[in-house]
């Protein structure tokens, strides 16, 4: 079984406080239509892959709430509920942990330092943890031991200063193969991989999203697009209104196969 194949997803509503949602640069509040519009084609983009989807109700209390890979991870039979590391964003932990108790068998729980889900890159070869702003040495750390116990390997990396999240720079397109920006691929932390470099000016396309057969990109890198479509079946969305909250393709979901 391959660490791309999932038959179950959580996602989170959108809340009309979206606009309120951090960035790194005001380009703009997005509009909440807008939004809703991203969030209900993405969600159907991961139904068509062959994914049952549960939307979580909206939390005006967090903005970025509908953001819900930075709150956990989740694998077969075993969930981590991490600890955000943007203060605006640490209840929603305390929010998903229920949900989460529905769907697995074993909930770890991150107790030190912060670790937000989009610096965590799930391979056949271990989990990456980037350390970012948001994640800190001692929650990659704590992750490690957490991922130990269910029998997984972390592997803390750094994420590129300036840079949100490691999964801003780079998305698993398959078991052998990522896609990555110039500045991340420079490391030497995908060793081993075959890495597809995003075009000149498509930085932000690097946050796609392989699911099942297909893989998930913006649409508004068309480059891109075009060069993973010679080797992958691609479905392009709209992020428009999402990237100006820094946010892409993977944040707005939870995956796993049950
Ligand atoms: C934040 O700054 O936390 C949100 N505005 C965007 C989070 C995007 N999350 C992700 O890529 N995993």
């Amino acid at each position: 079984m391959s660490v791309h194949e999932f038959d179950r997803a959580l996602a989170r509503a959108p809340s009309p406080s979206v606009v309120d949602g951090l960035r790194a640069v005001d380009v703009g509040a997005p509009s909440f239509d807008g939004v809703v519009r991203e969030h209900a084609a993405y969600v159907q983009a991961l139904e068509a892959a062959g994914v049952a989807v549960e939307v979580l109700p909206a939390l005006s209390t967090y903005p970025d709430s509908l953001f819900v890979e930075d709150t956990a991870l989740t694998f077969t039979g075993a969930a981590v509920v991490l600890w955000p590391g943007a203060p605006t964003r640490a209840g929603e932990a305390r929010e998903i942990t229920p949900v989460l108790e529905r769907s697995f068998d074993r909930v770890l729980r991150l107790t030190q330092g912060f670790v937000d889900g989009g610096d965590v890159l799930t391979t056949p070869r271990g989990i990456f943890i980037g350390q970012s702003a948001r994640t800190t040495a001692d929650g990659a750390r704590a992750l490690v031991a957490l991922l130990a116990e269910i029998g997984l390997l972390g592997v803390p990396v750094t994420t590129p200063r300036g840079v949100l999240h490691l999964k801003s720079d780079c998305s698993l397109l398959d078991d052998e193969t990522i896609l990555a920006t110039r500045r991340l691929a420079a490391s030497d932390m995908f060793d081993g991989f075959r890495v597809v470099l995003v075009p000149h000016g498509d930085e932000a396309a690097a946050n796609a999203l392989r699911v099942n057969d297909r893989v998930l990109v913006s649409d508004a890198y068309p480059r891109t697009a075009e060069m993973l479509a010679k080797s992958y079946k691609v479905v392009a969305l709209s992020t428009r209104e999402v990237a100006k909250i820094d946010a892409g393709l993977s944040c707005m979901s939870l995956r796993w196969r049950a």
